[in-house]
């Protein structure tokens, strides 16, 4: 399921049994209320500064006299701090400030940004232009960062509430750099639609040249995208903002996962459809002959540093192109039948359950998943190109703010695969208008027919073949391995 489909890809982490954060060093108290000097402050030997509040990890209560989590929460302190939140999630602004006021430890709990981004997105002023204040909080509030009071907390030890801006100031280049050689994706600085199709279909590849032709390239600085499309609207997982004030949220924000621009309808909405063609080493996509009923196909994909995907496979089992116009993304891949470290599938695939942020992801399984045969990784930077292959797994994150263009594409190779996917799989087929279209399958079978009957021959017959031998694979061992009928996952190389 690809990332876009997810509605929880920022759903709360739920593990907290993580293991003391050991390179934290508690500086002395330092008025530092701006959350973009803040970030950038990160001193070079990579040292992170306190929580705003002060507010410490869990276990540093072992060697302090008291804990403002027990002594100032009233019978709030009987239950576990996740509670405590999840409890405060109920209230309105305007009890969370009146709560926060009785008392240290509750103003504690009542400040927490996980509260408030909840609070802002859902509020009306969300949907309308708005001011963006640095903190979910002061947005909601509008107070500039003058006017918000700051009682340091240095007496309240809770993992749940110092974790997440931890998480959100942790480097990330111990996991994102140094990638083993083995590990490294293939790079090119072009292919031919001809080498594509025979042998690079089935294969994550990075190319370094093609789109320092396109227009685009040359001019979406973030100043000129504001500055032509600033009051427009685009969509960032829940929230439509113009984008003026996105821009001022991914400029000046502190959010463990922060929230990401992906936009379906950037072609619509400006010009910027001059500015980039499609690659012409894709070849033919088959999905063209869906016209207008096609699934959403093209995003326009922006956001700050730390921003990104956490791991799926595209939908539908297409392939995409993820090019990167500014700024710098990691990838990590691994083999449609290789689900991840930390990921969980259902046996029919529907589901895929990651419940950590990309932050904490990396800090808990990325040493595993670098060890784990297929694992994959590469860096695709400005002007380059990356090519997922269907069915693969892959987790993105960006090392800069970055803006990149990304397209899903049916390729010849790929017709068994998509094909069986939206005939085995039809609970999991996504994007298309079901006003529009009640049967996928059916109407790609159907232009299938009219325009390239002997290419859906094939890839039927390769379809037939391949479930045949899953089948009997399946009667031939014992049986204990589940049966899935994962065509879109299959990385028998059909190429
Ligand atoms: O640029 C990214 O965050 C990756 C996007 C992606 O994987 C997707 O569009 O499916
Ligand atoms: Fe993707």
């Amino acid at each position: 399921m690809a990332a876009r489909e997810y509605s929880d890809r920022h759903g709360s982490p739920v593990d907290d049994g993580a293991p003391p954060p050991k390179r934290l060093r508690f500086a002395s108290p330092v008025d530092d209320r701006d959350a973009a000097s803040r970030s950038r402050s990160k001193g070079a030997d990579g040292e992170i500064l306190p929580h705003p509040l002060h507010i410490r990890p869990s276990g540093n209560a072992l060697t302090a006299s008291y804990n403002l989590r027990d002594t100032s929460t009233g019978l709030f302190a009987i239950l576990p701090d996740e509670l405590v939140l999840q409890l405060l999630g109920y209230l309105d602004a305007q009890s969370l400030v009146q709560l926060g006021n009785t008392s240290k430890g509750i103003y504690g709990f009542c400040r927490s940004e996980e509260l408030w981004r909840p609070l802002f997105i859902e509020s009306p002023e969300s949907s309308q232009a708005f001011k963006w204040q640095g903190t979910w909080r002061r947005t909601h509030l509008q107070l500039p960062s003058p006017q918000e009071s700051q009682i340091p907390l240095p007496n309240l030890f809770s993992d749940v509430l110092f974790r997440p801006y931890h998480m959100s100031q942790i480097s990330l280049s111990p996991y994102t750099r140094n990638i083993p050689p083995k590990n490294q994706i293939q790079t090119f600085t072009d292919i031919s639609a001809d080498s594509f199709e025979t042998h690079y279909s089935s294969t994550p590849f990075i190319l370094t040249s093609p789109i320092k032709q396109w227009p685009g390239f040359q001019t979406w600085s973030l100043d000129h995208l504001v500055t032509e499309y600033g009051d427009i609207k685009f969509q960032a997982e829940s929230v439509n903002w113009r984008l003026r004030d996105y821009v001022a949220y991914m400029n000046n924000q502190s959010d463990e996962s922060p929230l990401y621009l992906f936009d379906k309808s950037f072609v619509e909405k400006t010009d910027m459809e001059s500015g980039f063609s499609v690659p012409e080493w894709a070849g033919k996509d088959y999905f063209e002959l869906l016209g207008e009923q096609r699934p959403d196909r093209r995003w326009m994909i922006l956001g700050p540093e730390r921003s990104g995907s956490t791991f799926h496979k595209d939908p539908n089992a297409t392939s995409a192109w993820n090019a990167v116009i500014f700024g710098e993304k990691y990838w990590i891949m691994f083999p449609p039948n290789t689900p991840p470290p930390g990921v969980f599938v259902s046996d029919d695939q529907s589901e895929v359950t990651s419940p950590l942020s990309i932050a904490e992801w990396f800090v808990s399984f990325h040493k595993a998943a670098r060890k784990t045969p297929g694992c994959i990784e590469g860096i695709c930077r400005a002007g380059e190109i990356l090519h997922v292959p269907s069915g693969w797994w892959h987790l993105v994150v960006n090392l800069d703010a970055s803006l990149a263009l990304t397209q899903n594409f049916v390729p010849k190779k790929k017709l068994p695969a998509v094909l069986g996917f939206l005939r085995d799989q039809a609970c999991s087929v996504s994007g298309f208008d079901t006003a529009k279209v009640q049967d996928p399958y059916g109407l790609f079978v159907e232009r299938m027919r009219e325009t390239y009957p002997e290419e859906l021959d094939a890839a039927m017959a390769i379809l037939d073949k391949s479930k045949r031998s899953k089948w009997e694979e399946l009667v031939k061992s014992d049986g204990g391995g589940g049966f899935s009928f994962g065509f879109g996952g299959d990385d028998s190389d059909d190429d």
